[in-house]
């Protein structure tokens, strides 16, 4: 009997809204600032630094790299917790201010989806204040009634590609990955859903363009003219379940 889609599990930045070039990406150059440190991430070097998720990851990564970093490794670590902190405030000040949109559908989508009866999940790295900050501003403070779990960076010990926070997500939500379809728009976010076995919509943003992503993921890219839409995801959750069952036949 095929599985019917029962969970939408969302990915955030990138996904839902385009964070990261405008939002994070600014944020932690005025944490930069502030800490008085004469660093800057071009719009460049943050696509580069992007392949490392979560955001004091990024920043212990980029210290590696840089003679005029802490050289002990517990003054890095120190000093990435201290950037990080003076970032995410910079961030939900930013978000607050209404710097940044969600993805055309994504709100009109959430909404379906819960009123259709669907459960729906968070599934981040990111840290929870900057989803507490965005999905404020996107869908008002309540927004937390339209998720049945909410999983964020500080809930696992790894990070995407690492599957680890899909199957927390799957085990709140008490659902087989099948059941599930997951909403991301990078490399580690589609290894991530993958790795846990959840069928995946990938649709790229600015920093991962269709064509950059690696071979295994390409398949998971609607055509461009799919929107963010409940039929057009049963149709593409259906066709996932299948294949996956047409393969493990084979
Ligand atoms: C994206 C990320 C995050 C954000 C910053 O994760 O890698 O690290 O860039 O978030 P996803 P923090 O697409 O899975 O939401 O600074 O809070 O870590
Ligand atoms: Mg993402």
């Amino acid at each position: 009997m095929p599985q019917t889609l029962r969970a939408l599990l969302w990915d955030v930045d990138g996904t839902v809204a385009e964070t990261e070039r405008d939002g994070h990406r600014v944020a932690f150059n005025q944490a930069f600032e502030a800490a008085g440190l004469p660093w800057h991430w071009d719009v460049a070097r943050y696509g580069e630094l992007l392949h490392v998720t979560g955001g004091r990851e990024r920043l212990l990564a980029d210290m590696a790299g840089r003679p005029d970093a802490p050289t002990r490794e517990a003054d890095r670590e120190a000093l990435a917790a201290h950037l990080h902190g003076l970032k995410n405030a910079r961030y939900a000040r930013l978000v607050a201010a209404g710097g940044l949109q969600a993805r055309p559908g994504v709100l009109a989508l959430m909404r379906e989806a819960r009123a259709a009866g669907l459960r729906q999940a968070i599934v981040t790295t990111t840290s929870r204040s900057n989803v507490q900050a965005l999905f404020a501003r996107l869908l008002g403070e309540d927004w937390a009634a339209l998720f049945d779990a909410v999983c964020c960076g500080e809930d696992t010990r790894r990070k995407k590609p690492d599957p680890e926070v899909y199957r927390l997500a799957l085990e709140r939500l008490g659902l087989a990955p099948e059941q599930a379809l997951a909403l991301e728009d990078s490399p580690p976010g589609g290894l991530a859903a993958r790795a846990a076995g959840v069928p995946l919509w990938l649709r790229p943003s600015e920093y991962f363009p269709a064509e950059a992503l690696p071979a295994a993921l390409a398949a998971a890219v609607p055509g461009p003219a799919l929107p963010f839409d409940l039929a057009a995801l049963r149709v593409w959750h259906a066709g996932c379940v299948a294949a996956s069952a047409v393969a493990a036949a084979a």
